[in-house]
């Protein structure tokens, strides 16, 4: 078994990886096992509960969520590779070396609410190159199709790296040292599922093809659907979409008709570009249900989207049903 090191060695070789981004990925992974050592601890390092401040998005932020975040920004800025830094709890991005070539883009601590119970909550994050010229917001407006590299570190049962270069998909886990060691490689997405992944209390606002989608599901065999399904949320898209990448399955945060000004309630930039990076590099798809999510070009830092992703025959499936 490889450790994280010797993987990036072969990996940089074999893949013409420049060194520069393997050095952003380095900063990236050492700032989460620091996040991974403050969740370890929870209560004993004082970690849990709200901070008692808000963020952008009008969220209430949790302590966590703000450690997490200052953790991921002191360590990137002191890498002379990241140009600037765009987080899911800054207003704004933040400029960090002049020289840089990269910039990386995170939600320092996914899925919150878990934070106090003891649930899986992770760290998502997305790598771009810099375009050439000064910095600015419209810098970090690129494609998905554009990240250099992506992943997530989810703080579960095991503290565990999902990484890809768009090279495919390779699996890192945190042992007793410290150390993460490659315990899987190239995962596949099964195309085909029978397990979906919805928060079904807001099904009275779902558009009438979600309404529809799920009705099929729920039916199973006694529908049009020749198998029955089952159901499971966490409510981590991180850890959804770590079941998602080991055994199959579809995820739906779909638009929202409560707020006709908000496309859904997940962010483009910190989470869906770049888990939409590991799910296809897996096999699976991920769209905003009508176009495949990688192509949208963003117009906002903190713009929200729906989500579908995971196996591709149900991501399929619910694009033809929104034609
Ligand atoms: P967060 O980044 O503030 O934690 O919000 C994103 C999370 C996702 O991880 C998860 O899929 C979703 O919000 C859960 O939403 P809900 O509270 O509606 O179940
Ligand atoms: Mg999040």
């Amino acid at each position: 078994m490889k450790t994280f090191s010797q993987y990036l060695m072969v990996h940089s070789q074999e893949n013409h990886i420049p060194k520069e981004l393997i050095s952003t990925v380095e900063s990236i992974i050492i700032a989460c096992k620091q996040i991974s050592r403050n969740v370890r601890l929870g209560a004993l390092s004082g970690v849990l509960g709200e901070a008692g401040t808000g963020n952008i998005q009008g969220e209430a932020q949790k302590k966590l969520d703000v450690i997490a975040n200052q953790i991921l920004i002191d360590t990137l800025r002191t890498n002379p590779n990241v140009a600037g830094l765009a987080s899911e709890e800054e207003d704004n991005f933040v400029a960090a070396n002049e020289q840089g070539g990269y910039l990386v883009l995170f939600d320092p601590l996914d899925g919150s609410s878990n934070i106090d119970v003891n649930i899986s909550i992770g760290t998502i994050f997305s790598v771009l190159l810099k375009p050439s010229g000064s910095l600015k917001t419209e810098s970090f407006l690129q494609k998905g199709s554009e990240q250099v590299a992506a992943g997530y570190v989810l703080y579960g049962v095991q503290t565990l790296l999902v990484l890809t270069f768009k090279h495919g998909v390779h699996v890192f886990t945190l042992n007793e040292q410290g150390e993460f060691i490659e315990t899987k490689s190239l995962p596949q997405i099964p195309e085909q599922t029978a397990e979906f992944a919805i928060n079904a209390s807001n099904q009275r606002h779902w558009e009438q093809p979600i309404q529809k989608y799920i009705n099929e599901l729920l039916a199973g065999e006694d529908g049009v659907r020749e198998k029955n399904y089952n159901m499971r949320w966490v409510a981590s898209m991180v850890a959804e979409v770590h079941r998602i990448l080991m055994r199959g399955g579809v995820f739906l945060y779909p638009k929202d008709n409560r707020d006709p000004s908000k496309a859904g309630k997940l962010r483009l930039m910190y989470e869906a570009n770049p888990l939409g990076l590991v799910v296809e590099q897996a096999g699976g798809k991920i769209t905003n249900s009508r176009e495949n999510m990688l192509e949208i070009q963003p117009t906002g830092l903190h713009q929200r989207v729906a989500v579908v992703l995971g196996s591709a025959e149900e991501v399929g499936h619910v694009r033809e049903l929104h034609i």
